[in-house]
């Protein structure tokens, strides 16, 4: 059976004509659009209003994230930051970024009615790169200019796996939310959802599944086994998806797909066990004006009349939707707005430096990219040119060519 997770839009998208353009449309015709109007007539009236430029960041101090190279002293903490974070889970006085609106304790789909007023960041898949993370965390919290010590950061999921530093990552996650819980809101993607235990060791419903290994691996160390409970824990019950009031939908994949429409219509259930599923596995097809949802795998795609067709739904059940922010394509450039989707565009944000080894195109080192919220409009993009070099220092295995006949 091929993983469920294989990647679909790299190589389908010329990952030229897939970037943004300068006339890319940043918001949403179908915003003003009246029930009953096409998005046609929308996209006539509304002016279109461009896409933030995006952020080259080339002044972080590289020298300095060389500390972190073979995970830092991160795990040198373990153990006090293990027990804050058991305390913090039992403790639900202290909610994170974005609990206060839940609808209910277990409400997994949450519909925010109000962004806040400090900065709001978004950084999508790291899949164990402590090293992109760190530089977005110098970014969000130390640029002179772009960084503030209030910031607060949405992770878009897919933590670990893929090898890097699963349980780093994992660790400096887990300090950033004993810290200050207020500032961080973790959303599930499909490698942290598809980890389990089965009573005796961890257990994965996806490919690659290294995390998981590394854990059993691990099972005399008392200490990691408690931070992969923890994980699990924190994952079952962390957001599927968040509506802002603009219009802005959050998640880590998609959004419940055509087949699941009449019923949510019906139900209004958002927590649906499919609709989650939906949210967090769902894949973006490049061109596609429409796809069949193939429910034979988790990771059905959708294109863009699919979503236009899903933020009419969404609207008539009280929460607008005009635009997306995503993360779970790992693209080449490691952000991309896909042209095909003018009415409601949508942006792919990954926070990957290396090529992982189960991607076959383009160079070992890339810039991971983050994304700052920005009302009205898609996130604004910051590009983190990390020098080639240091990339190789952290991942010196992504350097080497890929393996050319292993395609599964
Ligand atoms: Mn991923």
């Amino acid at each position: 059976m091929p993983p469920d997770d294989t990647l679909h839009s790299e190589s389908e998208a010329g990952s030229c004509d897939a970037l943004i353009e300068s006339d890319h449309t940043g918001v949403p015709a179908s915003k003003l659009a009246l029930s009953g109007a096409s998005q046609t007539d929308a996209d006539a009236e509304r002016p279109p209003r461009p896409f933030p430029a995006v952020v080259e960041i080339d002044d972080l101090d590289w020298a300095a994230l060389r500390e972190f190279d073979g995970g830092g002293d991160i795990r040198a903490r373990i153990e006090s930051i293990i027990e804050r974070m058991e305390v913090f889970l039992e403790d639900p006085a202290t909610p994170m970024l974005f609990d206060a609106y839940r609808g209910f304790a277990h409400d997994r789909v949450i519909h925010i009615t109000s962004a806040g007023d400090s900065a709001l960041w978004f950084v999508g898949d790291l899949h164990g790169d402590l090293l992109a993370l760190e530089a977005a965390l110098a970014l969000i919290r130390g640029h002179p200019q772009y960084g503030s010590a209030n910031a607060r950061i949405i992770f878009l999921g897919d933590l670990f796996d893929d090898e890097g530093f699963g349980l780093e990552v994992l660790l400096r996650v887990f300090e950033l939310v004993i810290n200050n819980p207020a500032t961080v809101c973790i959303i599930a993607g499909n490698h942290d959802e598809a980890l389990g235990h089965d009573g005796t060791r961890f257990t994965s419903t996806v490919s690659p599944s290294d995390f998981s290994d590394f854990l059993n691996r691990h099972e005399a160390d008392q200490a990691i086994i408690r931070a992969g409970k923890l994980a699990l824990r924190l994952f079952q019950n962390a957001p599927r998806a968040l509506f802002f009031p603009d219009g802005l939908l959050v998640a880590h994949g998609g959004f419940p797909l055509a087949d699941l429409h009449p019923r949510l219509q019906e139900t209004g259930d958002w927590n649906a066990p499919s609709c989650l599923s939906d949210f967090v596995w769902a894949r973006a097809h490049p061109t596609a004006r429409k796809k069949l949802p193939n429910r034979f795998t988790r990771g059905s795609q959708f294109g863009h009349e699919d979503f236009a067709a899903f933020c009419s739904v969404a609207s008539s059940l009280g929460r607008p939707v005009t635009h997306m922010v995503r993360g779970h394509d790992h693209v080449e450039e490691r952000y991309q707005v896909f042209a095909a989707y003018k009415a409601n565009p949508i942006l792919t944000t990954v926070a990957l430096s290396r090529r992982l080894s189960r991607e076959f195109l383009g160079t070992p080192e890339r810039f991971p990219t983050v994304a700052l919220y920005t009302e009205d409009s898609l996130p604004q993009v910051f590009r983190l040119h990390i020098p080639a070099q240091l990339v190789r220092e952290f991942y010196p295995e992504a350097s080497e060519p890929p393996a050319s006949d292993d395609a599964s």
